[in-house]
């Protein structure tokens, strides 16, 4: 055998093993690029939203086209695994106005047994956030409920919990 002859052999065989490395390279990236679209499905069935729900900020929403009074709609909301709504911030509060776009909706809160001071209803803490319109809250005792006009900036009103109204729930995600 010629010194040539070896020498092509040689080449060939380098060359096929260039040809392995590629291709061990290429199965290795497609098993990673499985396992990552494996996980990404994972995790996105691991929040998915309850139906009808929107997602802003990590709370989901749903507006509840049913009129109906306070305590019927919070139960309601519960009944979905849910509260009724009520916004903890001035962004919380553009949320519910864009999905509200213009009804009055229900807020989870009320004064009722202690005139005047307003707590959220399923948790009994006394809110740090209130929005109320000039120049409620101005019902007494006759009114323990907060209605939120979803068409205006300061929205908030108190009003008989006998009124029937849409509601909003939301949850966090
Ligand atoms: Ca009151
Ligand atoms: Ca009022």
């Amino acid at each position: 055998m010629s010194v040539l002859m070896l020498m092509l052999m040689l080449l060939v065989l380098l060359m096929k093993a260039v040809e392995n490395m590629k291709l061990m390279k290429f199965v290795n990236s497609s098993f990673d690029h499985c396992l990552s679209t494996d996980h990404v499905q994972r995790t996105i069935s691991g929040v998915k939203l309850k139906e009808g729900f929107v997602r802003k900020n990590g709370i989901g929403y749903r507006l509840m086209q049913y009129s109906v009074t306070y305590s019927v709609a919070r139960q309601a909301c519960w009944n979905l695994g849910t509260n009724m709504s009520l916004p903890k911030n001035e962004k919380e509060s553009q949320y519910i106005r864009e999905i509200g776009n213009g009804v009055n909706v229900w807020a989870l809160a009320d004064d009722d047994p202690h005139e005047g001071i307003w707590k959220n209803t399923d948790t009994d803490e006394v809110l740090t956030y209130v929005n109320w319109a000039t120049p409620e809250p101005n019902g007494g005792t006759g009114e323990n409920c907060v209605r939120v006009d979803t068409l205006f900036i300061n929205n908030w009103i108190d009003i008989s919990c006998s009124h029937a109204y849409w509601y909003i729930c939301q949850y966090r995600l």
